[in-house]
């Protein structure tokens, strides 16, 4: 018998399948990994209210007994590799600390989704709050995309790359690894990611496919980034990887009646 590599995922259900913990498990299927996952809330699309969305979180205590059976089926020595999603408040966030912090691991991948854009700012403040205390701390790599740099870095605009880049660098002194993910938001024709890893900024760039949003983008690329890492890549040829994989997706993107198109991950 064999074990394939083993990455394990917290993040939140995005019922359409074009976002959070779907596009996650989805991502290391495609890419040879076996998910392991934790679901920290459901988002349900109200599709009789242009989409908006519905947010229900997950009882602190089912959070806490995913957490304890998802360690427990794997040890440190298989499953040392794990990206956070999507939490949604802060009691949410102290439980998933708490959880995180029983095991030593070798990457913890943050995609720092600050605001589900249904949430009242009141509660999304607390829970940036409590994101940045309680979780950032425990990062090997965090995923900000342009609207979350701003946030991170406390920059009042980011318009360009050279922007993209500083907002990175200044994020990267509290976490070694930082992926700016520019998308379509910064002007230009290429979709550009920047790498900063303490010492050297990398480009990682992509022909834009038109200039609307494609769902899922984020999620699809940091999963991708964790699945590479789980399977032992460094920091550069995961980005490296995932731009790759992100990229063929957002090509064959699926059209739903949802507003935006979908990443394909089966493209690859
Ligand atoms: O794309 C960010 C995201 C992540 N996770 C969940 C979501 C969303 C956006 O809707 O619903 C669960």
């Amino acid at each position: 018998m064999s074990t394939p590599p083993v990455a394990y995922v917290i993040a939140g259900s995005e019922a359409t399948g074009g976002a959070g913990f779907q596009v996650d498990l989805k991502t290391y299927q495609q890419l040879g990994v076996y998910g392991v996952g934790t679901l920290s809330c459901i988002v349900a699309f109200d599709p009789s209210n242009n989409w908006g969305h519905r947010f229900h979180p997950i009882p602190r205590d089912i959070i806490e007994e995913q957490i304890e059976v998802s360690l427990a089926c794997f040890d440190a020595s298989v499953m040392d590799t794990v990206k956070i999603g999507m939490l949604g408040t802060p009691n949410t966030i102290d439980a998933v600390a708490q959880g995180l912090s029983q095991r030593k691991w070798k990457n913890v991948v943050v995609d720092p989704v600050l605001i589900c854009k249904g949430q009242e700012p009141g509660a999304a403040l607390d829970t940036d709050n409590a994101l940045r205390e309680k979780v950032l701390p425990l990062a090997t790599v965090v995923t900000p995309n342009v609207f979350e740099a701003k946030t991170l870095s406390g920059m009042d605009t980011i318009e360009t790359v050279e922007d993209l880049e500083e907002a990175a660098k200044r994020i990267g002194e509290s976490v070694p690894y930082v992926v700016a993910k520019g998308g379509v938001e910064i002007a230009g024709d290429e979709a550009v990611d920047v790498l900063w890893d303490g010492k050297e900024l990398t480009r990682f760039t992509a022909p834009k496919v038109g200039q609307q949003r494609v769902s899922g983008a984020g999620c699809t690329i940091a999963a991708a980034i964790t699945a590479e890492l789980a399977k032992g890549a460094d920091i550069a040829k995961a980005v490296d990887a995932a731009k790759k994989f992100v990229t063929n997706g957002i090509n064959a993107r699926v059209s739903a009646n949802t507003p935006f198109d979908t990443v394909w991950q089966g493209a690859n």
